[in-house]
């Protein structure tokens, strides 16, 4: 068993959740999330101050060859089984919100461990979050937008991925959507300099910090842009289903 140091916090359910996770103990790890909530913890906390925490130590632990792709797995399927608890009960905090945010890592890139956290904890503010999952191509964010999207949010974990989020961008404003929604970066190797750079509306480099911008980013959307972007979204739609019907 690795032995780790827990410190975001002092509580002794958060610590042995956190330690569970990376030492990948599944069984654990869905004990220590029902001790959790029972003694009181609200589930958003438990996912910002337990499982973001562990994932990212593991990830240390890979750079630091502590760790092999079968551990992070390991890790990776036992934050999940955390995950699969918390879920239901992320929304459910009082603070209801009515952004709409579409989140996926980019075409080529199949890294969706921070980009699932990220999920959870937008989904634990309250946002409708649609997952759209690893290898996501521009016209499937492009399409996204024509769904409702207020907000898309790219992740990249590859230099050679992160290009595909200024693709993405390209296609929007090729569509005539760009306006109409903001765009939110980030990922391992992702900067405030190359979110600039693509012409994206913000970037984060945690998940705690997404939240903040993307809440940020949707009140910049203006209140007549979205009426708008209602009715433009309709004529789109009727336009897209009458074109895949001729
Ligand atoms: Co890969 N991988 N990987 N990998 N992998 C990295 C990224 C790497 C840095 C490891 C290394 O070599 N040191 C390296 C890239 C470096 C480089 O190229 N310069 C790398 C490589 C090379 C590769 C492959 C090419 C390896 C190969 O096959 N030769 C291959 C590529 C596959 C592909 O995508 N096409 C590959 C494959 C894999 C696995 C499949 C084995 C696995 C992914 C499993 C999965 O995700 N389901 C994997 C993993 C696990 C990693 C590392 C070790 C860990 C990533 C992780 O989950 N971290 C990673 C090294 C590292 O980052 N230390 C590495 C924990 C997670 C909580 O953090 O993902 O950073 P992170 O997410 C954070 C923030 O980045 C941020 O918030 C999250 C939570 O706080 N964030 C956002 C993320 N997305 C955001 C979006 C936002 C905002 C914030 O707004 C929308």
């Amino acid at each position: 068993m690795k032995k780790t140091e827990y410190l975001s916090g002092d509580l002794r359910e958060l610590a042995t959740l956190y330690n569970a996770v990376v030492n990948g103990e599944d069984v654990t790890v869905r004990e220590a999330v029902r001790v959790a909530l029972a003694t009181g913890i609200p589930a958003g906390q438990i996912l910002s101050d337990a499982l973001i925490p562990a994932m990212t130590e593991v990830g240390r632990l890979f750079e630091a060859q502590e760790y092999y792709v079968p551990e992070i797995l390991i890790s990776a399927e036992a934050m999940e089984a955390g995950g699969a608890i918390l879920r239901p009960l992320l929304g459910d905090t009082g603070e209801r919100s009515t952004g709409r945010i579409a989140l996926g890592a980019v075409e080529g890139d199949l890294h969706d461990i921070g980009k699932n956290l990220v999920a959870m904890m937008l989904e634990s503010s309250g946002f409708h979050v649609t997952n759209l999952g690893v290898d996501v191509s521009p016209p499937r964010f492009v399409q996204a937008v024509l769904d409702g999207a207020q907000i898309i949010g790219m992740s990249a974990m590859l230099p050679t991925t992160m290009l595909n989020m200024k693709f993405a961008i390209d296609a929007m404003k090729a569509e005539g959507i760009r306006e109409r929604v903001k765009v939110i970066v980030g990922g391992a190797m992702v900067t405030q300099e190359f979110a600039d750079r693509i012409g994206a509306d913000g970037y984060a480099s945690d998940a705690s910090t997404a939240v903040r911008k993307v809440k940020k980013l949707l009140s910049e959307l203006p209140a007549t842009g979205r009426r708008k972007e209602t009715t433009y979204l309709k004529m789109s739609l009727r336009l897209a289903q009458a074109q895949s019907h001729s």
